[in-house]
């Protein structure tokens, strides 16, 4: 195996004999032998679309299996031995479809559109020899594996727009487009270069479709103050980022007797109107989703993962009878919810019979956090926002949205927060909120000092609100604002909200605790100097650097 996806990567250059996250080598093989034949099917697909043939069965595969294959969200080998079976068939259909179609095949096709096996033998002899270090050129490697873990992020929020009925088309055209890029040998670096900047721009278009599909179904977030305390019934803990899998498992536990409880990524449910309104929504239990060994434990019931970020579990784990997955997350071991069908909700009653059978949670903490401050909520208070930046009361604002990890060196993000002055205000969304939300960091003229916008997705809001105000302070550059952006990254998701940033202009993103193992030094340094990327100091050296 060879994986550098992720900032927790090994040595910080690549996993090679098992994943810093657990995956094994022989699934690492699998997923990259899974992205070999989403290029296959692609070859072909592109064709047809070329004459206006779109293949909605293709456009799901394509999108979910690069979903699966983002760092903690699938680490089952059956599932991607079942994907790449079910993708050689959908290669196959869509080649007939163009064959049917007249469309011209001839010419040399890529191995991934011809290559075939059927056992998992055959497979995993063949996940070896595709993966990553496939491409020798590392800069050319580089820039190929940066455009696709973009679009592995971009895919996870196509996803959830999915879901929630929202699609569009130049999304799933563009992922296809860009992965049949990763094969091509002619494409020079400055070519690879605007593809990755054209992945930010669909990474934005992506963004905003799945804010749409989230506000549409369920409003828009607003000030909440979010209960991280226990109620007195059994609970299930909900994770990811999944908002139709929350909407279906409220309904359902709905007088069951059984309390509902957000872990990590899914904080921000608690945002939203519609749900709101279950009395059993008690609130959010434990913290950030590499905590879940230590809060799964306290939490006795069941926890149902829509999306990543999954640890596998220690051996003795109590709680190891008690996950279940559903959507792209999978571990062999843990129970599959099965996807909707023909319009009917997702089955969840076996969780709420388990949790049934469950002692309530154990208190590991009281209070509350507050959050909601989505582009809309902001909006609502731009004027007292705008006074309090007119008149010094605020003097920056730090975008400090993203992921959070498990290793120690994230310890700079809380002490990051706690040094800032108190006339700044922190805007987040993502896990990354973890590091500092439960302290008490106050708040300016009414304003409190932590704006939690929601998700990693979320990043969307951030981006908004500042263009707006940029408007309001009548600017010609978002980078004139008062902001500065001290983003940490962990998965791919990040990928694609950073690239989404750099397409919106946005300039001097310091990114930490790491660089990315994958940028090459020739494609970090251009990252350097045509966007001023940087990475973290210590606190004092960038508390002085960005107070200047
Ligand atoms: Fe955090 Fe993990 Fe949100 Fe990432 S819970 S690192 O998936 O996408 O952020
Ligand atoms: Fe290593 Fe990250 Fe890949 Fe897991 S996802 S194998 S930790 S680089």
């Amino acid at each position: 195996m060879f994986c550098y996806q992720c900032q927790e990567t090994a040595k910080g250059t690549g996993c090679t004999i098992k994943g810093v996250c657990g995956k094994t080598d022989d699934v690492a093989n699998l997923q990259d032998l899974l992205m070999f034949v989403l290029k296959g099917i692609s070859v072909y697909s592109a064709k047809a679309r070329e004459k206006g043939i779109e293949n909605a069965e293709v456009n799901k595969f394509i999108t979910d299996s690069l979903f699966t294959t983002i760092t903690n969200a699938n680490f089952d080998r059956a599932v991607f031995i079942k994907r790449i079976n079910e993708g050689l068939k959908i290669r196959a259909a869509v080649k007939e479809v163009c064959e049917k179609a007249g469309i011209s095949l001839s010419g040399t096709l890529p191995e991934c559109a011809t290559w075939f096996a059927s056992t998992e033998a055959e497979f995993d002899a063949k996940a070896p020899l595709v993966g990553v270090l496939t491409t020798e050129n590392e800069d050319v490697r580089s820039l190929r594996e940066l455009l696709t873990y973009g679009l592995k992020g971009m895919a996870a929020y196509t996803e959830h727009a999915y879901n929630l009925g929202f699609e569009d088309p130049a999304l799933y055209a563009f992922m296809q487009r860009a992965l049949l890029a990763t094969l091509n040998d002619n494409l020079s670096a400055d070519e690879l270069v605007g593809l990755v900047m054209e992945c930010g721009k669909y990474g934005v278009t992506a963004m905003a479709l799945l804010d749409k599909a989230n506000t549409s179904s369920y409003g828009n977030p607003e000030i909440t103050k979010v209960n991280i305390g226990v109620g007195t019934k059994p609970g299930i803990l909900i994770s990811g980022h999944d908002l139709k899998d929350m909407e279906e498992l409220l309904k359902q536990t709905e007088g069951t007797g059984v309390d509902v409880y957000t872990h990590s990524e899914m904080l921000p449910a608690n945002y939203y109107p519609a749900f709101k309104k279950y009395s059993h929504f008690v609130g959010n239990y434990g913290s950030s989703w590499w905590k879940q060994k230590e809060d799964f434990e306290t939490f006795n019931g069941p926890i149902l993962f829509t999306t990543n970020c999954i640890v596998p579990p220690p051996v003795n784990a109590k709680y190891r009878d008690k996950v279940y997955t559903t959507g792209a997350a999978g571990f062999s071991g843990f129970k599959h919810i099965a996807n909707r069908e023909n319009g009917r909700m997702k089955d969840f009653s076996e969780i709420i019979a388990h949790a049934k059978k469950c002692a309530p949670p154990v208190e590991i903490e009281k209070g509350e956090i507050i959050g909601g401050f989505a582009h809309a909520q902001v909006f609502a208070l731009a004027d007292k926002v705008v006074d309090a930046v007119k008149s010094g009361a605020i003097r920056k604002f730090f975008v400090m949205a993203g992921c959070d990890g498990r290793m120690k060196d994230r310890n700079y993000y809380t002490e990051f927060a706690e040094a800032l002055p108190k006339d700044t205000v922190i805007l987040t969304a993502g896990c990354a909120k973890y590091r500092y939300n439960k302290l008490p960091l106050g708040d300016i003229g009414g304003i409190p000092r932590v704006l939690d916008a929601g998700q990693c997705n979320d990043s969307y809001s951030l981006a908004v609100i500042a263009m707006k105000l940029k408007e309001v302070f009548e600017l010609n550059d978002i980078n004139e604002l008062p902001i500065a952006y001290n983003i940490a990254w962990y998965e791919q998701k990040a990928v694609i909200v950073l690239l989404a940033l750099l397409y919106l202009g946005v300039r001097n993103i310091h990114l930490g605790p790491t660089l990315p193992g994958f940028l090459s030094p020739n494609v970090a340094k251009v990252l350097v100097e045509t966007f001023g990327i940087a990475g973290i100091g210590t606190v004092d050296e960038d508390m002085k650097l960005f107070l200047n």
